[in-house]
């Protein structure tokens, strides 16, 4: 089993957020695995040190690895956020962010 803040998917609770509020993810990899992470319909910036990040939908968090990510939560509407590697997201490792 995979999971996202200890979490398994369908045992989660919706992330609510409100429409064009700046959001920030903290991902930190506590497995051996990498997670490429993936939020539908929406791009989010990496954090770095320049303040000029790449865009991206899906970023690839290597394992025990920590990176930063922020994205405005532009589109109403449930968005699957997950791990793409399929054998994950098939043991749980997902959620589901509600747009309002
Ligand atoms: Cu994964």
């Amino acid at each position: 089993m995979w999971a996202i803040n200890n979490l398994i998917f369908p045992n989660t609770d919706q992330l609510k957020v409100e429409r064009d509020r700046f959001i920030r993810f903290l991902f930190q990899n506590h497995s051996m695995m990498p997670h490429p992470m993936h939020l539908h319909s929406h791009f989010f910036q990496l954090a770095n040190s320049t303040g000029r990040g790449p865009w991206k939908d899906t970023v690839l968090i290597d394992p025990m690895q920590q990176l930063t990510v922020n994205w405005i939560a532009d589109k109403p509407g449930l968005w699957a956020f997950r791990c793409h590697n399929a054998y994950h997201l098939a043991t749980g490792m997902m959620h589901v962010v509600h747009v309002s």
